[in-house]
């Protein structure tokens, strides 16, 4: 069964880079897996993206040496259920506020004994390179689990929330952070309540011993995210770089 690299990663306290695969179509995934992306998230929560096209985005970056993560819609056991099923290595769960909605995350993503996953598919094996029986033996190991910190409210239980057995990381949604902060929703700002959340959360994941994660918008955001202490970190998306180089081939006249 193939090893997923990212968690491995994180585990040994090593970085971690990728981005966020918004386009609906699996070419885009298949593209982004060429480059030096370590992992790619499938964006299920924000765009028009379907099961289907998720699945074999799933399939062509695993196929491609990389590991396919998937952003759900909201934190349900359906959702984590069907991605995981079709060969995703692990999800990412939005709005994730209180220590009872994060073991529900755990419940849905592990098996038993650490959760209740329900047994059933082939994809999810053939995505790991292996048979049925060993991955419903194996996945626990592998399937990468973090929870999205990314309201107000996240932060007031982060404590609760990351102490939760069965976590992998937990990620900043910076955008969102803002918004239930009262501020106008951005990737990087220097407001204090702000800076003070992300503080608060690094300080509580180094506590639980999970990978700290955040969205920036460019590389020099993290570089800086870096060396701050983040470990999971997603640059951009698709097509954020394909307006960015767009915007800048028109800047000829
Ligand atoms: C946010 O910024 O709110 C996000 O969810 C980024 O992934
Ligand atoms: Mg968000």
């Amino acid at each position: 069964m193939i090893i997923n690299n990212v968690r491995a990663k994180l585990r040994l306290g090593e970085t971690s880079l990728g981005t966020w695969v918004t386009i609906p179509h699996p070419l885009v995934a298949g593209m982004l897996a060429r480059t030096e992306f370590d992992w790619l998230t499938v964006e299920l929560e924000h765009t028009p993206i379907t099961m289907e096209t998720a699945a074999l985005s799933f399939a062509l970056v695993a196929a491609r040496g990389k590991v396919p993560l998937a952003r759900v819609p909201i934190n349900s056991v359906e959702n984590i259920k069907r991605v995981l099923d079709t060969g995703a290595y692990g999800v990412i769960v939005p709005m994730v506020n209180t220590r009872g909605e994060a073991e529900a995350v755990v419940a849905a993503a592990r098996y038993a004994p650490e959760g209740t996953r329900s047994i059933g598919g082939l994809f999810h094996a053939h995505n790991f390179a292996t048979d049925p029986a060993t991955y419903y033996a194996d996945a626990n190991d592998q399937i990468l689990v973090v929870v999205m910190i990314e309201t107000a409210q996240a932060v007031a239980n982060v404590d609760e929330i990351l102490s939760v057995p069965g976590i992998d990381a937990c990620f900043i949604g910076p955008n969102d952070l803002h918004k239930s902060l009262g501020l106008p929703p951005v990737f990087e700002s220097d407001h204090p309540a702000f800076v003070q959340s992300v503080e608060l959360v690094l300080a509580a994941a180094k506590r639980h011993r999970v990978a700290a994660g955040i969205h920036v918008g460019d590389p020099e955001a993290a570089r800086r995210r870096i060396r701050q202490g983040f470990q999971m970190i997603a640059v951009g998306s698709d097509a954020g770089f394909l307006m960015g180089n767009a915007n800048e081939a028109t800047r000829v006249r």
